[in-house]
């Protein structure tokens, strides 16, 4: 220990000294900054994930990037070992690690060992994997920098994106039961299981798919990505790649978030009469889609909308293989309450609602045999608990059934192939969505027309200090500022189908402010009314929201 630690703090003050005294913490998404301010970060953070490594006795992913940010910032996010976010108790460690003086770090490791009960006698090993950003090179150099020094050992995967990269993690730790831990290994399990599924389908005559998309790649990784994931597909889908990175920046003027906050196409796009056009974020585990109907206008179908369509879908398989499992969706309060009602109503699918931020959605959708869960910016996936996908796979070859309910239970078994379960993963969600279209024979504007979003507004309050809010009930509720959830109870009662909360950004330092209504016009007036209590109330600064 005192070696590693001698070895630690050598190459601490030689390589990656910590230059600037600012704090930083590790948010919903990992760190995320300027690049420039990274390197002792990711240095620390290999000796971090070395140690979590040895702490779970198995492999732990390093991630770098910083998703749909300008291509100035980079990241990082670990992976814990059955591919999912890393625990909360070791977000407050790296925030710890992160900001400790080059003198303390020693000390600090100490500290984390000790209440961790690090097993120091396993040897660590890190799987390290980077987006396209220029500086993710240097950074990544520097991760593994902290994990050699810490004795731990790495796997450097290069360039993939942050959901291949958890998927490694899995393969791994499972003896590549639920994969093969290399590239290769990824697409042959998504495209084996897609491929396979679009040969089932029986063409009808009136089936109205078309099997081209156009791709929006945010000049990220996503477009190398997708162009290996084409030579997979045979004729059952023909992607056309834009925004691929060969001149563009990357998230500039493009991408899923781009597009989602802005309610536009990204730009290089265009958009043909109900031809189907999707979008990544730079890191690839975000999708939307959108198209332009006959009058030209734009239709974003977000994660809400994909949500609805996968849980659609898997009701229908499930019921038809008579199985009993339950099926929930889970969704924030950002989800459209359109949504929520049609999938209630229509789908009869419980839906739950859980905090913003990946990991909390993913914890609630594993309290379902079959959770699937989205962010309306479109991050999400499916989960199979053993219990489904035991029952399910047991199914898919019980004699004693009938055969549409064997085959029904076969569809399931490969469609759990197709979903990257780990995390919302843009390449597996396209595969998914574009299987389901071609089994409906439907055009996206039917997808579309399951249900029309209602009507809503986002806005920024800028305050003191966005910690004076706090919330309940998914975020859904403000227990403080004293007055201020009454107050937006009484500005919501005044709009037909009025619903409004707010909230501290996990991101960035400003409240937000959701608000819904029956018109544009409503749903603007409440979001500013509501963004004026929270000026009033939780100590606003600079302007007043505009109307
Ligand atoms: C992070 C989250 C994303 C969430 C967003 C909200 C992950 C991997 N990402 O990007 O899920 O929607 O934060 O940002 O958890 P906000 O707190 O600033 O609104
Ligand atoms: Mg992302």
């Amino acid at each position: 220990m005192e070696g590693m630690l001698e070895a630690v703090r050598k190459a601490a003050v030689e390589k990656y000294p910590r230059k600037v005294n600012r704090k930083i913490q590790y948010g919903t998404a990992g760190f995320r900054t300027r690049e420039e301010y990274l390197d002792h970060v990711l240095y620390r953070m290999g000796i971090l994930a070395a140690i979590r490594s040895q702490t779970k006795k198995a492999t732990i992913g390093a991630m770098i990037t910083a998703s749909h940010n300008p291509e100035e910032d980079n990241g990082i996010k670990l992976i814990d070992p059955a591919g999912e976010m890393l625990e909360a108790t070791w977000e407050s460690h790296a925030t710890f690690l992160a900001n400790v003086e080059d003198e303390d770090l020693a000390s600090a490791i100490k500290t984390i060992v000790s209440k961790e009960n690090v097993s120091m006698d396993v040897t660590a090993t890190v799987y390290v994997a980077m987006d396209t950003r220029k500086s993710s090179q240097r950074l990544s150099e520097a991760l593994q920098c902290g994990v050699q020094a810490a004795g731990g050992t790495c796997k450097d995967y290069g360039l993939l994106t942050t959901p291949q990269l958890h998927f490694m993690v899995r393969c791994v730790n499972t003896n590549n039961q639920y994969g093969t831990a290399t590239e290769e290994g990824y697409f042959q399990k998504l495209t084996t299981a897609f491929c396979k599924l679009r040969q089932q389908i029986a063409q009808k005559t009136d089936n109205m798919y078309k099997s081209t998309l156009t791709l929006d790649a945010a000049n990220g990784i996503g477009a190398p990505k997708a162009y290996k994931l084409t030579s997979y597909l045979a004729d059952y889908l023909t992607i056309d790649i834009c925004n691929d990175g060969s001149s563009g920046k990357l998230n500039y003027l493009c991408g899923a978030d781009y597009v989602k906050v802005q309610q536009k196409p990204a730009d290089g796009m265009t958009l043909h009469c109900n031809a189907r056009c999707a979008s990544f974020d730079g890191d690839a585990d975000r999708i939307v889609y959108y198209y332009a109907d006959k009058d030209g206008k734009f239709h974003l179908m977000d994660g809400d909308k994909i949500a609805t369509l996968v849980a659609g879908y898997l009701q229908e398989l499930l019921s038809r293989s008579g199985l009993t499992l339950n099926l929930g969706l889970v969704q924030t309060a950002y989800a459209n309450g359109s949504s929520t009602a049609y999938i209630t109503k229509n789908l009869k699918v419980p839906v739950a609602c859980a905090a913003t931020g990946v990991k909390h959605l993913h914890h609630r959708a594993l309290e379902f045999d079959l959770g699937v869960y989205f962010e309306a910016n479109g991050h999400g996936t499916v989960i199979f608990s053993e219990n489904a996908s035991s029952q399910i796979q047991s199914a898919a070859k019980d004699s004693s059934l009938s055969e549409i309910q064997r085959d029904a239970a076969a569809q399931l078994c490969t469609v759990m192939d197709l979903i990257n379960q780990t995390v919302g993963d843009a390449i597996s969600d396209m595969l998914l969505v574009e299987l389901i279209l071609a089994t409906y024979g439907w055009e996206i504007n039917d997808w579309d027309s399951a249900y029309i979003d209602l009507p809503n507004r986002q806005l920024k309050v800028k305050v003191k200090d966005r910690t004076v809010i706090t919330t309940a009930n998914a975020e859904r509720t403000a227990l403080t500022p004293d007055g201020l959830q009454q107050a937006v109870d009484s500005l919501v009662v005044k709009y037909e189908h009025g619903r409004s909360f707010v909230r501290p950004s996990g991101t960035e330092d400003v409240v937000r402010v959701y608000a819904e209504a029956d018109t544009q016009a409503n749903a603007d007036k409440l979001a500013q009314e509501v963004g004026q209590a929270v000026y009033n109330m939780a100590g606003g600064i600079g302007d007043p929201p505009a109307p």
